[in-house]
């Protein structure tokens, strides 16, 4: 249960008064229109109250890229900092009840103590996630050469007891996932044999795998470049599959919507996973150029709709059990982290929301008939629809905000946080 939550509810009640004439006449009018296209707008509100998102604890504070960082007064810079400003994002979105931790960056000595904390913020944990792509202060061995595929023996040992580390520390948190993201890889061609990397990636992967608890799953995040340049041992969703395959039934596949080729048809990859009941995971962001995490739906939105319309059809399909674990994976350099998670959370779940409208009957009907143009206009009927009232009206109910970022800008939390946060560094990189 949550005991106090950051932001006065009162506060954020008399802002939405102000609101409530406007949306619900806005929300009267969607549903009239929605109604006509024999769609109920009750149960698809219903279905956005439902839906969630977790976000990534490193999200919280300003990222940076490898040239410079920017840090912004008030930003929080530890994990109990960090679960604050989630409890906030999560007070005005009420989309976003759970926070993905990454270790060894949010370790702290008391795991149960951390999950209450949470728990007291009205905030739960979701997927863990390992690190072997940076070397931390007193370790045994460097990443250098690699991790869970390095040609050394010690060091594909580090990497298995870190992940299984992970694993323990899942259990006291309340998770069922790890997500393991390697960046091993080369920068020359011949540095590595690239079939035998992927053997010893194999071989210590099972080493995690057969740590799992029964109700866990692994999930295998691939990533075409960066760190490495020329190569990367799980650089795409065909490696991850394999890897998954070959390590069984608990292993599921991570699509990250920044870790493809440019233009790649990231739709298609969804679908294809959930055929072969492997579609695991997902990170949400958006990109131009490569791993970029821009704020989900900030350039490619039309993408995004595409990408959950594969993920609605998985859902009223399932194959196996079909629970995928949605996070935000975003690096936010330029604006408040609050703000962008806020705005992204409410893209992602408005990008739900249309795919709901899809009518997939006159979809299905029209494919059949090999009718193009009808088949694309039951997508794009849906994608024109402008859902706001819908996630307004959902988040309202649930004691959030109506407009999110008005709120939190009115609340003055990262003003007040500046007085009692110490000020974060300025080194380079995503933390
Ligand atoms: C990677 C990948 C992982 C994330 C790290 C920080 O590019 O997206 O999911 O844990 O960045
Ligand atoms: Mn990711
Ligand atoms: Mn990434």
């Amino acid at each position: 249960m949550a005991g106090d939550l950051p932001l006065a509810q009162d506060d954020i009640e008399r802002l939405n008064a102000g609101l409530a004439d406007a949306l619900d006449d806005d929300y009267g009018s969607l549903g009239r229109q929605l109604g006509r296209r024999g769609i109920d707008i009750g149960a698809v509100k219903a279905k956005v109250a439902g839906f969630s998102v977790a976000v990534p604890s490193w999200g919280a504070g300003r990222g940076g890229t490898r040239f410079a960082k920017f840090p912004i007064p008030g930003e929080p810079t530890n994990i109990h900092e960090k679960l604050e400003d989630c409890a906030v994002i999560q007070q005005l979105g009420r989309a976003t009840p759970r926070v993905s931790p990454h270790f060894p960056w949010d370790k702290v000595s008391d795991y149960r103590a951390l999950r209450d904390e949470a728990a007291a913020l009205g905030l739960g944990f979701d997927a863990v996630n390992s690190n072997t792509f940076q070397d931390q202060p007193g370790q045994a061995v460097s990443y250098a050469t690699g991790s869970l595929s390095s040609t050394r023996a010690d060091v594909r040992e580090q990497a298995v007891a870190h992940n299984i580390e992970c694993i323990e520390i899942g259990k006291q948190l309340g998770v069922t996932d790890l997500t393991v993201w390697v960046g091993d890889g080369t920068n020359f061609p011949g540095q590595q044999d690239l079939g035998r990397s992927l053997d010893r990636y194999l071989d210590a992967a099972s080493e995690v795998y057969a740590a799992l608890p029964g109700d866990w799953r692994m999930l295998i995040e691939h990533k075409m470049f960066e760190p490495a340049f020329y190569s990367t041992v799980i650089s795409d969703w065909g490696s991850s599959i394999l890897v998954a395959q070959e390590l069984g039934e608990k292993a599921k596949c991570l699509v990250d919507l920044g870790h493809h080729a440019p233009n790649v048809n990231i739709e298609q990859i969804v679908a294809r996973l959930h055929r072969f009941g492997k579609l695991g995971g997902f990170h949400f962001n958006d990109s131009k150029y490569g791993d970029d995490d821009l704020d989900s739906g900030s350039i490619n939105p039309h993408q995004l709709f595409l990408v959950f319309n594969e993920l609605v059809e998985a859902e009223m399909n399932p194959r196996g059990d079909f629970r995928p674990a949605y996070m935000i994976d975003q690096s936010h350099n330029v604006t408040d982290p609050i703000e962008s998670m806020l705005s992204s959370a409410e893209a992602i779940v408005g990008a739900y929301a249309k795919a709901l409208l899809v009518d997939r009957e006159a979809l299905l009907a029209a494919q059949e008939a090999n009718d193009t143009m009808m088949a694309f206009q039951a997508l794009r009927a849906a994608y024109r629809t402008d859902v706001t009232p819908i996630l307004a009206a959902a988040r309202a109910e649930a004691g959030g905000a109506i407009d999110t970022i008005a709120a939190y800008r009115a609340s003055g939390w990262r003003g007040r946080k500046a007085q009692e946060r110490r000020a974060a560094g300025t080194t380079a990189g995503i933390v």
